[in-house]
């Protein structure tokens, strides 16, 4: 795939009203979400759902967990920051929550 471009200052200005659950991460030009779920059953499930969904967009999360949480951030490799990829990547997350 081609190098995305990086977010505009407009894109970028848009995130709290269109993906008001993720923040942007200190010293990393990337955008994070914390979920936390009864258990880890459940956590894994999700990660499982995430998994497939990071598969068909070719855009993979950098995350961790622990136990019941989920911590996700989204950072496009290729263009070395943000890009469309990672909100179209958290838009389809949220959504699997909705
Ligand atoms: N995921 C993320 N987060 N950033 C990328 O730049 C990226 C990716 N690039 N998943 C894709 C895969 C690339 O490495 C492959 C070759 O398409």
């Amino acid at each position: 795939m081609p190098k995305p471009p990086l977010l505009s200052d407009a894109e970028r200005a848009a995130l709290p009203a269109t993906l008001p659950a993720w923040h942007s991460v200190p010293g990393r030009d990337a955008i994070r979400r914390e979920f936390r779920f009864a258990d880890f059953s459940q956590a894994w499930a999700f990660m499982a759902r995430v998994a497939l969904l990071a598969e068909k967009h070719d855009h993979h999360p950098d995350w961790r967990n622990v136990w019941n949480r989920v911590e996700i951030e989204l950072s496009t490799h290729d263009a070395g920051g943000l890009s469309a990829r990672d909100i179209a990547l958290a838009k389809a997350i949220d959504a699997l929550l909705a």
